[in-house]
């Protein structure tokens, strides 16, 4: 403890252990990462009036081992990037590593799963955003047809209001019951 650089102010820290999984540790920690990302960007002490306006080009993040290999890594990080600008400050970061933690529930996940599968962010799952998402998930080993009736299946099994689109109430229902969808739709993240 005694020999924790101080990274942050003790309040940021004490507010990000509240309101994420990590230990006060681990926020320093996933801080340094965040400076290594862009050194001449990112201050060895984030004072509390710059944590929302120091940012870091998502393309860098995206390079991160926890990260490069993700089929979906361009929307996870337009996902939590500062409100869609391509930038991220510590605030969007840490977000995106808390729901990537292992101990985040499963409520929360399915939130970005969501956010993440609906490419054309219509806050709807319909046919093409999940032929999309399959043909990623899958690294192109289903055929089109495979593609097809697996995504009919899906909506099928989700569908409740007959709109052939799976809202957000529909996919969480989908992600409780369904170990289909589970299995087929998992996204590590
Ligand atoms: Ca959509
Ligand atoms: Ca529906």
């Amino acid at each position: 403890m005694g020999n924790r650089q101080a990274v942050l102010s003790p309040e940021k820290l004490e507010q990000y252990q509240d309101c994420t999984y990590f230990s006060k540790t681990e926020i320093v920690r996933l801080y340094q990462r965040f400076r290594e990302l862009g050194p001449d960007i990112v201050p060895s002490f984030m004072p509390n009036d710059c944590v929302e306006s120091v940012l870091v080009p998502a393309q860098l993040v995206g390079m991160m081992s926890e990260l490069k290999d993700n089929p979906f890594v361009e929307q996870i990080i337009s996902v939590f990037s500062d409100n869609g600008t391509g930038y991220m400050n510590f605030e969007n970061f840490l977000d995106m590593f808390n729901v990537m933690n292992d101990q985040a529930s499963v409520d929360l996940k399915t939130i970005y799963a969501f956010k993440i599968f609906d490419n054309d962010k219509d806050k709807s799952l319909n046919s093409t955003d999940l032929k999309w998402a399959l043909q990623k998930l899958t690294k192109n080993e289903l055929n089109r047809n495979e593609i097809e009736l697996v995504v009919e299946k899906v909506i099928e099994e989700s569908e409740m209001d007959d709109d052939w689109e799976i809202s957000f109430m529909e996919f969480e229902h989908v992600v409780a019951r369904s170990p289909d969808f589970k299995n087929t739709f998992r996204l590590r993240i």
